[in-house]
């Protein structure tokens, strides 16, 4: 009798270890990859973010277009005619992509942030 009972344990163990596997196996673990236009717009001052998420776009394998995802988590002055975006995507589990592009600055707004 207590045989049957491990022996019912292990079974029941190796069908979870199974189950775990595949929910593992099954998550999306890749973050959405973001692109930018062709063309960089020119960083002012005050600028709409509409404005510089223009042409960007986020696509993930599993969740497909994620562009609405797509914001803008800081703009940094170098001090040298020019600005660095830092853009943030999200899919649906959750998976980040962080990605930053350089734009020329117009007009002092590449001051640098203390
Ligand atoms: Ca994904």
């Amino acid at each position: 009798m207590e045989k049957k009972i491990v022996i019912i344990l292990c079974v029941l163990d190796v069908i979870l270890l199974g189950f775990s596997i595949f929910l593992y196996v099954g998550e999306d673990r890749t973050p959405p990859a973001i692109a930018f236009g062709e063309e960089a717009p020119v960083y002012r001052e005050g600028m709409e973010e509409a404005a510089l998420l223009e042409g960007v776009t986020a696509v993930d394998e599993r969740d497909g277009d994620v562009t609405d995802s797509l914001l803008i988590e800081k703009i940094s002055g170098t001090g040298e005619g020019t600005v660095i975006v830092t853009y943030v995507a999200r899919d649906e589990a959750n998976n980040v992509e962080k990605v930053s592009r350089t734009l020329e600055a117009r007009g002092g707004a590449d001051r640098e942030v203390e």
